[in-house]
Order: C-alpha cells, then structure tokens, then sequence
C-alpha cells in the first residue's frame, strides 16, 4: 500500500480507487465582473491556485486516473435556485442577472464556464450543481460508484464553502478525502486556514490534507 505523506497521518492510497475532483474553477468565481466579485470579494487569490490545479489535472490525467469536474449553477429559469439565495448578501449582480459574462452562474452562460485552461476534456464527469455541496441534486454519489471510486483528491474553490461543504458530504458517504492544501483557495486566507485545520482536526474528522508535492510524490 502506498502512503502519501498527509495531516493528521499518512493517507494510505488505494490507486485503483482514486479520482480527483476540481470544485467550481469557473470564471464567475476567479475572474473579474463574476458573482464572486458581486459579493464584494477580491477575486485575485483565487486566481493564483489555478497553476497548481493544473499541475494536479494533468498528473490525474497522465496516470489515467478520473477527474470529475463540479460547477455551481442554475437552469436559465431559476428553477432550481432559491429565493434565498438569489437575494442573500444582496449582492451588485444577483443570480441570473446580466452581467459582464453574460448571466450570472446560469449554465451554459461565459461566466458559469471552467477557466479554459482547466476545462474538461471529453469523458471526464462533469457534475452542475445547484447548491454549495456537489452531492445535492446531483448524479455525484451514483458517477462516482459507476467509477469505481472511494477515495478523493479535493482541490478547487472556495476552501470553506464549496470544498468543506462537498468535503463532508463526502465524508459522510463513506468516501475518503484528501484535499490539496496549496490547490484551493478562498476571498479570505484566514477562512482557508481554519478549514485545512478543522478538516484534519480530532483524527482527520473530515478527512485529510496534503500538499500537491506530496500527493503527487504518492501517485509515482
Ligand atoms: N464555489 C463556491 O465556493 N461558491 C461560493 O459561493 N463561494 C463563496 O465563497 N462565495
């Protein structure tokens, strides 16, 4: 068995039943005029992941290893949004809303697309998702024993609120989770901090944390 090098103690990987899932790395979220930047977030950390990401994407992809790719957002009539949320932190550009990535978070939309640079090659999962978790109102639970997986790579954004939240869902479906700590990242470096720590807390609670370095060093 191989171990990766992980907090709170080491990860003992099982290749064959690995994937790797790459939260939200859209445009709405990292790049100027998206929803992030409507809720009065400076969007700039979030884009300083994106090299490691990369990095982790293609080591996935040259072992031949499953990569599933998750996007929040909603169908064009807002059917499957809440009020609650379309109006909560009454942000500049609400959901739906026009804006300069056409509307926002609505699929199919400039702005609701992964970064071009991550983007997904054909056959690999992509998961749309309504809610902050990926396993709410979506086929994650059933892709992901279709392939065979138990144990997930985390990387993507953001850190406390999209990755935690599928992180526990995850959790506690049984799957083992390792997040890449310097492949995720949040609008705000003290909720990073605190997630790494509360994730790996009282015996990996939620489960583990790596650096990519490390993970990747596991994988040879
Ligand atoms: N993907 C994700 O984390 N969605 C958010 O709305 N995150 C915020 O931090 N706002």
């Amino acid at each position: 068995m191989t171990k990766i090098a992980a907090e709170p103690f080491a990860f003992e990987l099982e290749p064959s039943a690995l994937a790797l899932v790459i939260i939200d790395m859209q445009r709405d979220f990292i790049e100027p005029g998206g929803f992030g930047e409507s809720l009065g977030n400076d969007v700039s950390r979030l884009r300083a992941i994106v090299p490691t990401v990369l990095r982790l994407l293609l080591s996935f992809r040259a072992r031949g290893l499953p990569v599933i790719h998750t996007m929040e957002c909603h169908r064009p009539d807002l059917s499957d949004c809440p009020p609650a949320k379309r109006d909560r932190g009454a942000p500049r550009l609400r959901i739906g809303d026009p804006g300069p990535m056409g509307r926002v978070l609505i699929s199919g939309e400039p702005g609701a697309a992964i970064l071009p640079e991550l983007a997904p090659l054909p056959g690999e999962i992509v998961i749309e998702k309504p809610g902050k978790g990926a396993f709410y109102a979506t086929p994650l639970q059933e892709e992901l024993t279709r392939i065979g997986a138990r144990q997930l790579v985390f990387a993507g954004v953001t850190t406390e609120v999209c990755v935690q939240t599928t992180m526990r869902e995850a959790n506690d479906r049984g799957y083992e989770c390792l997040l890449a700590e310097d492949a995720t990242a949040s609008y705000f470096p003290q909720f990073e901090t605190a997630t790494l720590e509360m994730i790996r807390a009282q015996g990996a609670i939620i489960g583990w944390t790596a650096t990519t370095e490390q993970i990747l060093a596991g994988l040879r």
